[in-house]
């Protein structure tokens, strides 16, 4: 991988034209890898606007929607499990990794509505945060940036007990405003560790735009401060971040750390919380959404014969059924007991 190299991918044109003068596959995917993503894309998709929906029926007190940024999600997911040597930090809006990684719908169902099934806090934390162990993932908390420094940390003990882990830690474009990214990418680089840095650049930080926060167009120009390559890939293709992630991967395992900037955009306000109609301007989502990286990998898919349209209805018809047997398991489930309150509580 070339040093400190930027590069500004071409966006805003993933039409079927576009889609169907894509080169091959590159090394190491197959046309199924991208049938069994994209399942679970649908998959992940279908929970997001199920969640979404149930926040409004005042069943789900908050969540923040991944919806837009599954292909930089699924992508860099899908290199990770090919290498089968990786350790994850998402942030709050990977629900989509997190999903992808394996969790079922009744488990990610059962934490967004606060219920004891839930796999991460036994629903007595923001939904879907802690620690996933048996699918190598933590999230400890919705401290923006705070993820870096604990990724870091995290990698310095894996070079230090001789394993070839590499970590994927992710953020938003906002909280590469925050110190502690600064010192976890520097701290990073002086002992090049085995990190990729992710950034899941949708331009805004929950109502503050980039123009706001920072000078610059490309976030992983970053990177040659701290003295490590940074590149600029297109957040909504999939194949694009699985090819950026294996080589950052490759690479950080051997020499140190890679920043990865994925263009994406948030199709959902920041939050069920927030209402971004009072930011955004109009035609902006809608504009977005023409590129949805759903539809676009769909597309792909029937384009290149690996799927038909009735298999692609299928997948979907699927989805739809899970998300709605997990609403109605998670519903007509218990609460945490105050038995074990205390629990996961830390006591010295
Ligand atoms: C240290 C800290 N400051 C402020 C907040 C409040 N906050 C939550 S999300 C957020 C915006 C983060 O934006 P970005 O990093 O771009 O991620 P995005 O939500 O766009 O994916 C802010 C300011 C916080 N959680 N932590
Ligand atoms: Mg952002």
């Amino acid at each position: 991988m070339p040093r400190k190299r930027t590069t500004r991918t071409q966006s805003g044109g993933a039409s079927a034209t576009a889609a169907r003068s894509k080169p091959p596959l590159p090394k190491g995917l197959k046309a199924a890898d991208l049938v069994d993503y994209y399942t679970r894309m649908v998959q992940a998709r279908s929970l997001d606007e199920r969640i979404w929906a149930l926040n409004r029926q005042g069943k789900v007190p908050i969540a923040a929607s991944s919806q837009g940024h599954e292909a930089a999600q699924l992508g860099s997911l899908l290199a990770a499990e090919k290498d089968g040597d990786c350790f994850l930090f998402p942030y709050y809006r990977d629900l989509a990794l997190k999903i992808a990684a394996g969790l079922t719908p009744v488990q990610v169902m059962m934490s967004f509505m606060g219920k004891a099934g839930d796999p991460y806090s036994n629903g007595r934390q923001f939904p879907l945060q802690g620690a996933d162990l048996p699918h190598k993932i933590i999230q400890i908390s919705n401290v923006v940036a705070a993820g870096l420094t604990q990724s870091v940390g995290y990698a310095m003990g894996c070079r230090m007990s001789g394993d070839e882990t590499v970590v994927l830690v992710y953020f938003g474009d906002g909280a590469t405003s925050q110190g502690e990214t600064h010192e976890a990418m520097n701290f990073a680089s002086v002992h090049k560790l085995p990190v990729v840095f992710i950034c899941e650049n949708n331009r805004y930080a929950i109502s503050t735009p980039q123009t706001s926060q920072m000078a610059i167009e490309e976030i992983a120009s970053r990177a040659a401060a701290y003295g490590f390559p940074g590149f600029t890939v297109d957040g909504m293709d999939l194949v694009q971040c699985y090819e950026a992630t294996r080589e950052a991967i490759t690479h950080a395992r051997a020499q140190g750390p890679v920043l990865l900037e994925m263009s994406v955009e948030r199709f959902m306000s920041h939050t069920t919380d927030d209402d971004d109609r009072r930011y955004r301007p109009e035609g902006e989502v809608e504009r977005a959404r023409e590129r949805d990286p759903v539809m676009t990998l769909g597309r792909t898919l029937i384009e290149e014969g690996i799927l038909t349209q009735k298999q692609v209805d299928e997948i979907a018809a699927e989805a739809l059924r899970a998300t709605d047997e997990a609403t109605d398991v998670a519903e007509a489930s218990s609460p945490p007991d105050e038995s074990n309150l205390h629990d996961s509580v830390y006591s010295p």
